[in-house]
């Protein structure tokens, strides 16, 4: 893998987004209401090509290779968006870290509709692809993906949520019964990228992922109070009816697209808590070095220039990490997973560190509603649960590196 580093295109690319993101979006998103889906910044958001960016890859760059890309297209399914191609992730990476710096709300609007479209883009039909991902990227259709459970959130093979036979359609259609938490976007999206079991006692190989628009029959919603900015929610599936044409992939095949889509957001969840720890630390450094205390600038106290110099070496490392996470994905390496969980786990929790020593730094005023720091704070704590816990980051990688230890073994014993 070669050593990271941006090239003129991207870095100006990256300060054009922090610009937008504190002096379009910010505004836009102040005028939100907490917990609903902010349908005007999606707007802005689409207005500028950045939700349709976040499936093409950069211009120019993905001829025809992913749905919308040039000579692609979503109406005749564009060709199948894999690893391995374009610098998507890359580009996924640079968007999130940019948009957070200036404007979380518009980050996490952006990365909802990627994750929740993303199943449509990688595995979707053409016709999956060609009604939703022209309204996803127009900031119109709001998309979700619902995997976790009340009884399976970090243990997502242990998923309940069932599809059994339609008895109207005998073998061409189910039903889904059960339910979904913790569901971002829910009750207010558009269509949701469901993962059901079809097979019983099999454990991750008896999942099915389903496209369900919202108005399907037997399909309710209520919202969760969460401390998120965004919709987070509950679904109940009560006999909501489901055919072929609404599976994503492959049948007993869903597990699969959840963690192909999760080994590409992983990196990018990253890239967000690399976003909010640059933001704190620029904050530290501005108010270090204007605020005076003990005869002088804080910035000259030791234990205060020590600790900002930890947070930029610690930012930096988990910048450095996520960017190499995410040229691994766009390389097509195969130990994806263990660098995408290495990347998630480092920096949402360097980001927490960093945005606690922010805190701790700027005193009471950084507690104060309204300002950066407060709102920061309570960002950055959900990056470490969603999208796979830290621990289940840790445990990602292990097995990762056992496996490889044992393969090496085996190698050496063959030898
Ligand atoms: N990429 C590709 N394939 C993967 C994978 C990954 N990151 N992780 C697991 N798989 C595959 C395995 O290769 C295995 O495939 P086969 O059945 O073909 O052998 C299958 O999935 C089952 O893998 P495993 O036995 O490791 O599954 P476990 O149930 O033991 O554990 C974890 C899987 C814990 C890694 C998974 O449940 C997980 O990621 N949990 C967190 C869920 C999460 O992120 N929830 C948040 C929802 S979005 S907010």
């Amino acid at each position: 893998m070669p050593v990271f580093s941006l090239d003129p295109v991207q870095t100006a690319w990256c300060a054009e987004l922090r610009e937008l993101a504190v002096g379009t979006l910010r505004p836009l998103a102040a005028r939100g209401e907490p917990g609903r889906v902010n349908r005007p910044l999606l707007a802005a958001l689409a207005e500028r090509g950045l939700l349709t960016r976040m499936f093409t890859g950069p211009p120019g760059v993905s001829p025809g290779g992913f749905p919308g890309a040039e000579g692609g297209g979503f109406a005749n399914g564009g060709g199948s968006a894999v690893p391995g191609e374009a610098g998507r992730a890359l580009e996924l990476c640079l968007m999130r870290e940019s948009l957070a710096y200036g404007c979380t709300e518009a980050e996490t609007a952006l990365a909802l509709q990627g994750l929740g479209a993303w199943p449509v883009a990688r595995a979707g039909t053409p016709a999956q692809r060609a009604r939703w991902l022209p309204e996803v990227t127009a900031g119109r259709a709001v998309a979700a993906f619902a995997l976790s459970e009340p009884g399976a959130g970090s243990d997502a093979a242990a998923l309940a949520l069932r599809a059994v036979p339609d008895p109207r359609t005998g073998r061409d259609g189910w039903l889904l019964t059960g339910e979904k938490q913790w569901i971002s976007n829910a009750p207010e999206a558009d269509f949701y990228t469901v993962f059901a079991r079809t097979a019983e006692g099999t454990g991750s190989r008896g999942i099915t992922a389903f496209l369900v628009p919202a108005d399907r029959p037997g399909l309710s919603g209520s919202a969760l109070e969460m401390l998120s900015p965004h919709p987070v929610g509950r679904l109940v599936f009560d006999g909501t009816p489901v055919t072929p044409a609404d599976v994503v992939g492959e049948p007993g095949r869903g597990f699969r697209v959840a963690m192909d889509t999760l080994n590409l957001f992983r990196p990018s969840v990253g890239a967000f808590a690399v976003g909010m720890a640059q933001a704190a630390l620029d904050a530290t450094l501005a108010h270090t070095a204007a605020r005076t205390a003990f005869g002088g600038p804080l910035k000259d106290l030791q234990s205060v220039a020590h600790q900002v110099a930890e947070m930029a070496t610690r930012t930096e490392a988990a910048r450095l990490l996520v960017l190499s996470a995410a040229a691994a994905y766009d390389a097509g390496d195969p130990e994806v997973p263990r660098r995408s969980a290495m990347a998630k786990l480092f920096a949402t929790e360097t980001a927490q560190y960093v945005v606690d020593t922010a805190v701790q730094l700027h005193g009471a005023r950084a507690l104060r509603r309204g300002h950066l720091l407060e709102h920061l704070y309570r960002e950055v704590r959900a990056p470490r649960i969603y999208e796979g816990a830290s621990e289940i980051q840790r445990s990602v990688v292990a097995k990762a590196l056992y496996a490889r230890h044992s393969a090496d073994r085996r190698q050496e014993g063959g030898t």
